[in-house]
């Protein structure tokens, strides 16, 4: 069965032209003007693009105390619904668990996904044993990627000499590391602090985690992954002062990436100040919104490839999980929601205001990402032989965000009352029209888990250290005789 989608204007990473997209089998099969096929979508008007991948989100994951509270099913279906077509989560050993256990209870709740998705794995603790299974998690499993806390400490948070000897096994086998990038002893400190002084709201999150404080950690973890020889990620990059270390960095040579989220592009910290209990922990997450200035910077590390994706660290908590920390803010799940939001946001945002252009849209939604995870083209082209993972874009069409339309399983929508231009008509997750004109057709299990091969480039990657100093047996004469 033949689906071509018709009469629209394709836009990729590169190029913007008009032409027919024709399907069969989930893949692209032909590309090029008055094609026809059993089935016909009408794109005239509209963008046909590569669909959204996110590669930040956590569903159903065990976080303080509780569960977020997005499924597979909701979440994925949030995702499509928004022209997202792919997500990767975060597989979360259990301090001491075997890697490999871990994996098959995400398997597990991962079979109802309704678009394609893939693993992250998080380094949640150091031993021998981990370090044998990150082999087979690269070479078995299919997944090159792996996660580090510098945050939440005595829960997921990692030393620096176990983030060393971890980037350094990543850089072994050919795997990326990822890093949430906030000294956790800093906040850990400032935290009993602000509670000591009767700080208990909400707002006390964010006195607790100011820009400097992911500033030093993204600085940390980028000269460890220098020392280590490998490259790096850099998720939420939320502030000017991990920006700077980023952009630093890329210009010495390192492939470091940075992942802005959708909601610190376009929400600040006057959501937590004068504002109600519930609206503000509703937007408590890590690291928090912050001022317009560290926007400004976000916005412009986009547009001048000094970051490259936008993610959107999908994390719902309901009102009544929020409510855990109605006394004590530490205790509030750390989290928002953006799954379905991002693309409408961001066009409505960064293209339609000229931020960003199209092109850039889709490379910072997609292309990149596909490409940093090695999966591209599989995933992130319109290409023949890629996956018919489409979204076909209106950039006429618009809605005012609500929670009460929204597919989340959350009560609230951080982004309530906004408006937004630009939305799907169709998305097509492999050839399989999901999303038609609001209309959700999503199937619960249609999502198939993505390997992604290690990367050859990652092992050979520049270390700034090792071209520098790299150590050598000097043969010396004339040692001093010992004592003084
Ligand atoms: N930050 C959040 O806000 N939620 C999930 C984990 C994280 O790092
Ligand atoms: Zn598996
Ligand atoms: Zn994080
Ligand atoms: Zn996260």
């Amino acid at each position: 069965m033949t689906t071509v989608i018709k009469g629209g204007t394709i836009v990729t990473a590169d190029l913007t032209y008009m032409a027919d997209v024709k399907i069969d089998g989930g893949k692209i099969v032909e590309i090029g003007p008055n094609l026809s096929g059993a089935t016909t979508l009408d794109a005239s008007g509209c963008y046909v693009m590569p669909g959204g991948i996110d590669p930040h989100v956590h569903l159903e994951m065990p976080f303080m105390g509780t569960y977020s509270a997005d499924d597979f099913e909701s979440g994925t279906r949030a995702a499509l619904a928004g022209g997202t077509t792919m997500v990767v989560d975060f597989c979360l050993p259990d301090p001491g668990q075997s890697l490999l256990d871990a994996l098959k209870r995400w398997d597990n709740k991962a079979t109802r996904a309704t678009c394609d998705y893939s693993f992250h794995m998080a380094i949640t603790w150091w031993g021998e044993q981990v370090f044998n299974e990150m082999k087979a998690v690269v070479s078995h499993h299919g997944i090159n990627t792996f996660k580090h806390f510098m945050a939440y400490k005595g829960a997921l948070m990692v030393n620096d000499d176990e983030m060393f000897a971890s980037f350094s096994r990543c850089a072994e086998l050919g795997a990326l590391p990822l890093v949430h990038a906030e000294n956790g002893d800093v906040v850990a400190a400032m935290q009993a602090k602000l509670m000591d002084e009767g700080n208990n709201g909400p707002e006390a999150h964010a006195y607790s985690r100011p820009a400097s404080v992911e500033g030093e950690a993204t600085n940390r973890a980028i000269i460890i992954a220098d020392m280590a020889g490998v490259p790096l990620y850099v998720v939420h990059t939320s502030c000017e002062q991990a920006h700077e270390a980023i952009r630093r960095a890329r210009q010495n040579g390192m492939r470091v990436y940075g992942e802005p989220l959708i909601q610190h592009l376009t929400l600040d910290e006057s959501e937590y100040f004068d504002k109600d209990w519930d609206h503000s922990a509703r937007r408590v997450m890590s690291p928090p919104f912050r001022s317009k200035q560290h926007q400004d910077s976000l916005w412009a590390g986009l547009a001048s490839g000094s970051l490259q994706v936008v993610a959107t660290d999908h994390c719902a908590f309901t009102t009544d999980q929020k409510r855990t920390g109605l006394s004590d803010f530490r205790k509030i799940p750390n989290g928002t929601g953006g799954l379905e939001d991002r693309l409408p946001m961001l066009w409505t945002h960064g293209v339609a205001t000229g931020r960003i252009t199209m092109n850039e849209f889709v490379a910072v939604t997609s292309t990149n990402i596909a490409k940093i995870l090695n999966i591209y083209p599989r995933k992130g082209a319109i290409l023949v032989g890629a996956d018919a993972d489409i979204v076909v874009f209106d950039p006429s069409k618009s809605k005012t965000i609500s929670a009460a339309t929204q597919q989340s399983a959350i009560d609230y929508n951080v982004f309530e009352g906004k408006q937004v231009i630009g939305l799907p008509r169709y998305t097509l997750t492999r050839g399989f029209v999901a999303i038609e004109d609001g209309a959700v057709k999503t199937r619960e299990g249609h999502g198939h888990f993505v390997k992604r091969e290690p990367y050859p480039a990652v092992s050979k990657a520049l270390s700034n250290w090792k071209e520098l100093t790299a150590p050598r047996k000097v043969e010396r004469s004339g040692i001093p005789a010992s004592g003084v």
